[in-house]
């Protein structure tokens, strides 16, 4: 706008002095008028120069006072949470600044690797989360096998017949590959100085009649009986020699005839999902999942930890609620099948015994006949195994531990205890 209405003034006083120009103005009058002109033009100029000058000043005060402005308000973002199995990357939380995020490795990230935290003080982009890499994608165990997703690996739970990492190998491979004439070979002979003849077989083998070399059956001999048996589990007859075989579940050990107890929980070796807990047991493995007891006569329980619920506090009129037990654990106990009797199973104790009594009680399962319950000192109860117990079988039972200061009930506490016992002795 501003240009416009110098040159509109410009043209006014041009006209004025040109009008009379055409009577009788002479040159040196036209040439002063124009002088004045220009020196009108550029005043006007200086004017406008320093009227944008100023114009200019003023928007960068109001800039910097938006800017202090904003800094005062403390215009950050909250700053967002590593997903887990990840790390966040950056911690400055101002607007327009941005975190990234990575995983660990053998997890995959998805939502967004960068957010950028923005004028209305949220993050752009989705929160990431780091997904595990499923290992199993490629279906990667033989014959049935059961693949276990873990970080960077998997492994396979084998069916029964079957080993190896990828149960790609059968457990009784050399009953396969050796047919009936492989356990029978000629002898190796040699001339003697007299032309006698002398033949021998070689280890593992013995003359038979006929002159061949025979394998010697050791799981035939020696296996059958109670006191001369060469493998824990099972034999496997082989020409020269001889095989143990574990059971599924069961690693050999170093001395070739034992077989010990496979700890798919240590080795993460099991499929028990996330909310589960592994048990270990002999030959195999559990995933549990207790439950607290269902809210009944205002009592309620809550979990406190995989394997504990404890009571929530009780309504003040409620009696059913106060004599309801405090607490309730749960514990899972392996046991190999056939084990000796009596045996001490498990021992309860309180770690804050403030009474003057405990007294100790089965209170159902199906354990009865075959468990007892008792005192083994003052402060300390025990579970005991009083008839062997033949597994495979499962056998439940609740103790209560209950505390007392004068006959009067200070609190309870109930054990619920799972003995799994496992189809073999070891
Ligand atoms: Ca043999
Ligand atoms: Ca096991």
């Amino acid at each position: 706008m501003l240009p416009k209405i110098v040159v509109l003034v410009a043209l006014s006083v041009l006209q004025l002095p040109l009008g009379r120009a055409q009577d009788c103005l002479s040159k040196q009058q036209v040439a002063g008028t124009l002088r004045q002109v220009q020196k009108l033009l550029s005043s006007h100029e200086a004017a406008q120069i320093q009227n944008l000058r100023n114009f200019k000043k003023q928007l960068m005060v109001l800039q910097s006072t938006v800017l202090k402005q904003g800094s005062k308000r403390n215009e950050t973002c909250l700053l967002p949470l590593p997903p887990s199995n990840g790390r966040r990357l950056g911690k400055k939380v101002a607007v327009g600044h941005e975190v990234h995020f990575v995983c660990d490795p053998g997890f995959q990230l998805t939502g967004s690797e960068t957010r950028m935290c923005l004028e209305n003080r949220t993050w752009s982009g989705q929160p990431p989360s780091c997904k595990n890499i499923d290992d199993c994608a490629s279906s990667p165990c033989a014959h049935g096998g059961t693949c276990v997703d873990g970080v960077h690996r998997y492994s396979c739970l084998c069916p029964s017949g079957w080993s190896g990492s990828t149960c790609q190998a059968p457990l009784h491979p050399y009953g396969m590959t050796h047919n009936a004439s492989s356990f029978s070979r000629q002898p190796r002979c040699a001339d003697g100085l007299l032309g006698s003849r002398q033949c021998s077989c070689d280890v593992g083998f013995q003359m038979r009649a006929g002159g061949l070399c025979q394998d010697v059956d050791e799981c035939h001999l020696f296996q059958s009986s109670r006191h001369t048996r060469i493998c824990l589990h099972e034999c496997v007859n082989l020409p020269g020699s001889y095989r143990c075989v574990c059971p599924n579940g069961y690693r050999l050990q170093a001395d070739q005839n034992t077989c010990n107890d496979l700890d798919e929980c240590a080795e993460n070796q099991h499929n028990c999902s996330r909310g589960q807990t592994c048990v270990n047991v002999f030959g195999g493995f559990r995933c549990v999942r207790p439950e607290c007891p269902k809210a009944h006569l205002n009592t309620t329980y809550v979990k406190t930890s995989p394997l504990q619920c404890e009571r929530s506090p009780c309504p003040m009129d409620s009696s059913a609620c106060q004599r309801a037990a405090h607490s309730i654990s749960f514990h899972y106990l392996p046991l190999p099948s056939n084990r000796s009797v009596p045996r001490v199973l498990f021992k309860m104790s309180t770690s804050r015994f403030v009474g003057d009594s405990l007294r100790f009680a089965i209170l159902g399962g199906n354990g009865q006949g075959k468990l007892v319950v008792q005192r083994s000192d003052q402060h300390t109860g025990e579970l005991v195994v009083t008839r062997p117990l033949v597994g495979p079988m499962t056998l439940e039972v609740d103790l209560e531990m209950s505390e007392f200061a004068r006959k009067v009930l200070l609190g309870k506490h109930i054990f619920k205890i799972t003995v799994f016992v496992s189809q073999y002795e070891f």
